[in-house]
């Protein structure tokens, strides 16, 4: 009996451990798959690559907006070369010398003009007058038409030059402020910081720049010329003219045009609004809405 007991005892603990050992094999085949792939990749990572013990990642300081910063940009005063008189009671909205003239676009609903004038004498040669409802802006020259924006109407008007007859219109979207050219592409303003460049043809925007000085954006753009490369712009109601990098949008330079006027001659006049240059005589015009001068001056450092 006491053999018995033990042989069974025996038979026992091998029926035990064979069972063990299938559980151990099943827990390895049955480990679930994700852990197996895990496993996998970090077994085929190499060693040195191997993740670290991730630290704990520290509070982030608020990091400023990174700013493109130039230079300081040179201010430059003017020296008036030449006094001519304007047309006090011309809203200056768009200036451009051509082919010996100057051409005017003025403003203010029912006052709004496109006119051509003499530039020794202020005299208006030849004028035309907008419907009521429009408030004359920007004016440019281009290929024997001048092209006049509106303020809020989203209408630019396409004249023929000698006649000052409407050849046709365009409409835009946005107000109308400033507008001139650099010989392929029409540029327009609209008050902000952007500056819109348009086939003269279709009116069809073709790409925008946005104006920045020391990396911040310059608003108000208004009155525009396009000189060698350059974009000067007016900023409204300042006396600043902006020059502008026309590939960048930078502004490259300041042109103060304070103290252009005298006390009694600011009395009823409004803010600086107008440049032309003459290519030709490298003469560069400006003049401002409601003035009774126009100067021609000389960019000089201040
Ligand atoms: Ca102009």
């Amino acid at each position: 009996m006491k053999w018995v007991a033990l042989g069974l005892m025996t038979a026992l603990m091998m029926f035990w451990l064979q069972a063990c050992t299938n559980a151990s094999q099943r827990s390895d085949t049955e480990e679930p798959p994700v852990l197996a792939n895990s496993s996998q990749e970090k077994l085929q990572e190499p060693p040195e690559e191997m993740p670290e013990e991730k630290p704990v990642p520290e509070e982030e300081e608020a990091k400023e907006e990174p700013q493109e910063k130039e230079g300081n940009i040179p201010v430059e005063r003017v020296k008036v070369v030449n006094t001519y008189p304007h047309d006090a009671q011309a809203f200056t909205q768009g200036l451009q010398w051509h082919n010996g003239f100057l051409y005017e676009g003025t403003g203010l609903e029912g006052h709004s003009t496109i006119r051509k004038v003499e530039l020794k004498t202020g005299k208006v040669l030849k004028s035309k007058r907008l419907a009521e409802q429009y408030f004359g802006e920007g004016i440019t020259i281009w290929k024997d038409k001048i092209y006049q924006l509106t303020w809020r109407s989203g209408v630019c008007f396409v004249y023929n030059l000698e006649t000052f007859d409407k050849i046709r219109e365009h409409k835009y979207a946005i107000e109308g402020w400033g507008l001139t050219h650099d010989g392929k592409l029409l540029i327009m303003s609209d008050g902000s910081s952007t500056l819109y460049f348009r086939d003269p043809e279709t009116f069809q925007e073709v790409k925008r720049l946005e104006v920045k000085a020391q990396g911040t954006p310059v608003s108000q753009l208004n009155e525009l010329e396009y000189i060698k490369g350059e974009i000067y712009a007016n900023i409204w109601q300042t006396d600043m003219i902006a020059r502008i990098d026309a590939k960048t949008g930078k502004v490259v330079g300041w042109i103060d045009c304070s103290g252009l006027l005298s006390e009694q001659e600011q009395w009823n006049a409004e803010v600086l609004n107008g440049i032309a240059y003459d290519e030709k005589n490298d003469r560069l015009f400006i003049t401002g809405k409601l003035w009774p001068k126009l100067f021609e001056i000389k960019r000089v450092k201040s």
